[in-house]
């Protein structure tokens, strides 16, 4: 081993997880529960090199401590054995190596504890196993000779409680782990390779699940290390040089495969996973699984794997129904102002996209539960009340008010940038009938011709905001416009005055007595008298 500062072989050497596994959760004293080890989280704090974990889950005893144990180090022996009175793992440990290709790098190997013992509470495992998805980089999944239906429900549902443990995290490792199904004990010679034969064995939905959950996927198969039952109970004191030679051949494939996958170490949002990190992930999750209301915490109370799954996937189809409806709204936003009735057209054609999402995304959850997925996206995007209100007043605003949910920013928006254009609109219009009014003498011989002005002007006006959402917004306007109030009130107080002063002059003609046409001067000419 090297022993310079620059690949932390000092310091390295030093550390405990080098020299023998330790363990990093274990079970709590009821056995449902996970509890980080201090010692452990200690020992990994002083680990300043990049981590890179290979994980092994699966059922118990179908040799994951054995085939970590060949991958630290070629023995047969170390997880599993020294450190507890039971032979069996439990929790997760780990044990670290230098990456065989680049010392600065280390490999963490992480044993688990296996998935189907019988006293323990499905939900344990369930937590044990999505954690180990989450910290891991390579997920080591092993089952015996076959990928079946039973092996793929549980990945299915480890990756869906994951999920929920990540929740809305998005500072979560951003680096996802390569998923490898090992199929152990393989006898039989298979049909083509064992990527192509798992690929086959997976249902559509386990495939869509993985993909979110992990990079990459491929499957391996390994040999049983010996021939005879009895030596099988004793691999753990045998030499890996004593295995059978077929075993050790493909050992050494599956060595040299899983290397080069942990050859990068993961990323922890922009930050490379290293001991302090590693182990404040593990204690964070842990919080998740024991703090978190809601699925979470009561994934120890569902019955069943399948009740467990329905949820999971009812409350993800729920979110992702309202992020296509919120991701249909936003993308309405700069297309405003619209009118009301394309609005809601909108909104319809949103709202029906949004329930596609949730029927594709929901799987195995019953037709009464869908049913209710379906209700609580409509309300979350316009309640029942306000869609009867405005389908009532199509073409008014008058229910904003009324209207809850995720399309009343979209109205007020709306409502607000309506009314500029509206107020632009009119302003640039009756600019010309306004110059008309405040006119010395008035422009309009009478009221009704200002009227008739202003209707010819609001007719042009809205001829040219015809079918643009302007259109509502300016009838409302127009109907509100105290201008138009007060430059009528001018008119008429014009007219009024003009009328008035017409009445006066009338009637000091008629009080005063006319005036006498000036008199003539006539000049007679008599010709004869
Ligand atoms: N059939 C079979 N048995 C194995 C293999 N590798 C180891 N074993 C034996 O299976 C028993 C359990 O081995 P472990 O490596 O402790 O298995 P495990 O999966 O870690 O067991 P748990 O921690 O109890 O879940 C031991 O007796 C091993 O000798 C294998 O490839 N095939
Ligand atoms: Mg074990």
């Amino acid at each position: 081993m090297a022993t310079d500062e620059h690949d932390g072989g000092t310091e390295l050497e030093a550390n405990p997880l080098f020299s023998a596994p330790m363990q990093l959760c274990r079970p709590s004293a009821c056995h449902t529960f996970l509890e980080v080890v201090p010692d452990t989280l200690r020992a990994l704090k002083d680990i300043s090199l990049p981590i890179v974990m290979v994980a092994g889950v699966g059922s118990q005893r179908i040799g994951k401590s054995t085939i970590l144990n060949l991958l630290h180090s070629r023995r047969t022996s170390g997880f599993g054995l020294g450190h507890t009175l039971d032979a069996k793992t439990t929790g997760i440990w780990v044990w670290m190596r230098k990456h065989p290709k680049d010392p600065r790098i280390c490999v963490c190997l992480a044993d688990t504890e296996g998935l189907d013992t019988p006293h323990i509470a499905q939900s344990y495992n369930w937590m044990l196993s999505s954690l180990t998805v989450l910290i891991s980089s390579v997920f080591l999944y092993q089952s015996k000779s076959t990928i079946d239906s039973s092996a793929t429900d549980r990945l299915s549902t480890i990756l869906a409680v994951s999920e929920q443990m990540v929740g809305n995290d998005d500072s979560s490792v951003t680096t996802k782990p390569f998923f490898v199904w090992v199929l152990r004990d393989m006898q039989l010679q298979m049909k083509s390779d064992p990527k192509t034969e798992m690929m086959e064995k997976l249902e559509t939905g386990h495939i869509r699940k993985m993909k979110r959950s992990f990079r990459e996927f491929d499957c391996f198969a390994l040999p049983r290390p010996v021939d005879k039952e009895e030596e099988l109970q004793d691999v753990e004191k045998m030499e890996f040089t004593a295995l059978k030679k077929n075993f050790q051949e493909e050992f050494f494939l599956f060595d040299r495969f899983v290397m080069n996958l942990a050859d990068k170490a993961p990323m922890y949002g922009s930050t490379v996973v290293t001991g302090s990190v590693l182990g404040e992930l593990v204690s964070r999750y842990i919080d998740a699984i024991r703090d978190r209301k809601g699925l979470l915490s009561s994934i120890t109370e569902l019955p069943s794997q399948a009740k467990l799954i329905a949820q999971m996937s009812a409350e993800k189809a729920l979110k992702d129904g309202k992020a296509s409806y919120n991701k249909a709204m936003d993308g309405l936003m700069p297309r405003l102002p619209l009118s009301l009735s394309d609005i809601y057209q909108e909104h319809h054609q949103a709202l029906s996209e949004a329930e596609k999402t949730i029927v594709d995304a929901a799987v195995g959850v019953d037709e009464s539960d869908m049913q209710g997925l379906h209700e609580q996206l409509r309300a979350y995007a316009l309640d029942e009340q306000s869609i009867i209100s405005l389908g009532a007043h199509d073409t008014g605003f008058t229910t904003e008010r009324q209207v809850r949910g995720r399309l009343l920013p979209v109205l007020e928006k709306n409502k607000e940038l309506s009314h500029e254009a509206s107020h632009k609109l009119w302003q640039h219009a009756y600019a010309q009938v306004a110059a008309g009014v405040q006119a010395s003498p008035c422009t309009y011989g009478s009221v009704k011709e200002y009227d008739e002005a202003v209707a010819a002007c609001k007719q042009s006006v809205m001829e040219g905001a015809n079918g643009s959402g302007t259109r509502h917004a300016l009838e409302r306007y127009l109907a509100a416009s105290k201008l138009l109030i007060s430059d009528r009130e001018t008119v008429m107080s014009k007219m009024f005055s003009c009328q008035l002063s017409a009445v006066q002059e009338s009637a000091r003609k008629q009080v005063e007595p006319p005036v006498p046409p000036p008199t003539q001067k006539h000049t007679h000419t008599h010709t004869h008298e």
